[in-house]
C-alpha cells in the first residue's frame, strides 16, 4: 500500500503518516500521497502593548503631541492616555504585532530625543 502523508499546508508539516513503503517503484512517481487540510488554520499573532512612562521634564503637550501623531488617537484621547501615564507612572498608547510595536517604540523614542525630551516608551508582551 502506498504511503499518506496529511500535510497541513501552511506549515508544510505532516500531521499524521501510514505506513512506509519502499522508494520508488520505478514508475517514475514517489508512492507517496500528500492530502491537504482545506480548512485554513489562520494563527494568532503574539501582541505587544506600547507604554509610554511618566518622568517629571517631559511637557505634558509634547506627550499629548506625540500620542495623536504615533497613535493615531484624537486630541481628547491623547491627553486621557498623557493624564493617566502622569498620574500612574505608565499607560498603554495601543496594542500591535512586534514589528509594528517595535517600530512605534523607535519612532517616539527618535522623536523624543530629537526634541531633547527624556520621554520613555517600552514595549511588553501581552
Ligand atoms: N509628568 C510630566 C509633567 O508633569 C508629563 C508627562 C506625562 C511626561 C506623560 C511623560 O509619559 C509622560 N510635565
Amino acid at each position: 500500500m502506498a504511503q499518506v502523508r496529511i500535510q497541513d499546508r501552511s506549515s508544510a508539516t505532516p500531521v499524521a503518516a501510514a505506513t512506509p513503503r519502499a522508494p520508488g517503484n520505478g514508475d517514475g512517481r514517489s508512492g507517496t500521497a500528500v492530502i491537504t487540510r482545506t480548512k485554513p488554520r489562520t494563527k494568532r499573532p503574539n501582541l505587544y502593548r506600547v507604554l509610554l512612562l511618566n518622568d517629571d521634564y517631559t511637557p505634558m503637550e509634547f506627550v499629548v503631541h506625540v500620542v495623536e501623531r504615533f497613535f493615531n488617537k484624537s486630541r481628547e484621547d491623547a491627553t486621557r492616555i498623557m493624564l493617566h501615564v502622569h498620574q500612574n507612572g505608565v499607560g498603554e498608547c495601543g496594542v500591535f504585532t512586534y514589528e509594528v510595536a517595535e517600530t512605534k517604540v523607535t519612532q517616539v523614542m527618535d522623536f523624543a530625543r530629537k526634541h531633547q525630551h527624556p520621554l520613555q516608551c517600552v514595549m511588553e508582551k501581552k
